[in-house]
């Protein structure tokens, strides 16, 4: 009997799902043989039934029930159906909606006109300042760029941005850049690469520590050995207003696990010393089209992701940040036309760092007035 059995071939093969959290996750597939077993995988583990939530069922086809999808049924799922003669395999993948856990209000104008509208607590304070500090091809510049098209109401590229394969787009100029809208916004933002090793063009830790500080003057060209106090861009007794206020890090969510460990050891230099100052530190993370395929498709689906709140943790781990503190964000890089969902994650992100750079100038102003008395 077994010499005459047929080889197992599928008639119909399992199909991709993507189901909302709670809900049943089915995957079905059919064949033509006899007498055969199936095994199913996740992840290339076995699955076994499970009362209540797992159950197999086979017959004329090939059925994996589970209930109540739970975060952790994501995954890859592979079916492997085996008769005496040869075996065959087919797989899937499911991927679990989870409900949104962090809001975004998809309408740009409400933010826009409150950012328009923001008066800093500190009236001598001209403008808040942040400082966008990343390794090489971050998205630093293009962040720059997003923020001025959301502002100006069409593409912008002032910032260079560099291809793909580039790594020479860096100004070593400290200035900074400012935003328009009907007017000056009352914020600008310091574009800044830092150093990694092998690297004669980053800029030293040391002056970004510096830079946080206010005590680097605008028009400084950095060169790998740090500002020294003599040096006639040093300002020696920095006010608010040279300061930076917020430290904005910026990590490329695709590649975050490639980021050299020099650059995370010197990263975490730079927070440590933010966060002694009590210095507001976020991270933007960046690219998040290139890791989430269902995010790259729609973008309001972002903060139902379960793979961009993973990108999330990762980050969180790697440099210490609380989740809370990491925006995922999506710059132009490829589109020619504005796209209201872009502009109010990026907006979403900017109204939260605009309102912690504001309560550190409160706390600073606070400490000096308490000083002079
Ligand atoms: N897919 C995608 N690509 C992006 C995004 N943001 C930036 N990029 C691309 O990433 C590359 C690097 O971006 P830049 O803005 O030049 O990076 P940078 O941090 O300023 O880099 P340096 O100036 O070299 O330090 C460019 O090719 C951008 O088009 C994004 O959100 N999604
Ligand atoms: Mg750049």
């Amino acid at each position: 009997m077994g010499f005459f059995m047929s080889k197992p071939e599928f008639v119909t093969v399992l199909a991709d799902k993507h189901v909302k959290i709670g809900e049943d996750i089915k995957l079905s597939c059919k064949a033509n043989a006899e007498e055969l077993m199936a095994t199913w995988e996740k992840n290339g583990q076995k699955v076994d039934c499970v009362e209540g939530k797992i159950t197999m069922k086979t017959g004329k086809s090939f059925d994996l029930e589970i209930k109540n999808a739970e975060e952790g049924d994501e995954g890859k799922y592979t079916v492997i159906l085996k008769n005496k003669r040869s075996n065959v395999s087919c797989s899937a993948m499911v991927t679990v909606e989870l409900n949104e856990w962090r809001t975004v209000e998809w309408n740009q104008d409400g933010m826009i006109d409150a950012l328009k509208a923001f008066k800093i607590s500190n009236e001598k304070v001209g403008a808040l300042h942040f400082l966008l500090y990343g390794p090489t091809g971050a998205g630093k510049s293009s962040i720059i760029n997003t923020i001025k098209t959301i502002f100006k109401g069409r593409l912008f590229i002032s910032c260079l941005a560099a291809s793909e394969k580039s790594d020479t787009s860096f100004t070593k100029c400290y200035e900074k850049t400012e935003i328009e809208k009907d007017g000056l916004l009352p914020f600008t933002f310091h574009d800044i690469r830092g150093l990694e090793k092998e690297d004669k063009d980053g800029v030293h830790t040391q002056d970004i520590i510096s830079a946080l500080k206010g005590h680097v003057k605008e028009g400084y060209m950095f060169k790998p050995t740090k500002l020294t106090d003599d040096n006639q861009y040093y300002i020696k007794n920095p006010s608010l207003n040279d300061k930076i206020h917020c430290l904005v890090n910026v990590i490329p969510a695709d590649t975050i696990s490639m980021i050299k460990d020099d650059f995370i050891q010197n990263m975490k230099k730079v927070r440590e010393e933010a966060s002694n100052m009590g210095l507001p530190q976020v991270i933007f993370m960046t690219r998040v089209d290139r890791v989430c395929p269902r995010t790259k498709k729609d973008l309001r689906s972002i903060y139902k992701s379960k793979k961009i709140k993973e990108k999330i943790r990762e980050c969180s781990m790697s440099l210490g940040v609380p989740m809370n503190c990491i925006f995922p964000v999506w710059n132009y890089h490829e589109e020619t036309e504005i796209k209201e969902e872009i502009n109010c994650l990026m907006l979403h992100a900017l109204t939260k760092i605009v309102h912690w750079a504001d309560d550190y100038i409160v706390k600073c102003s606070n400490k000096q007035t308490s000083f002079k008395k």
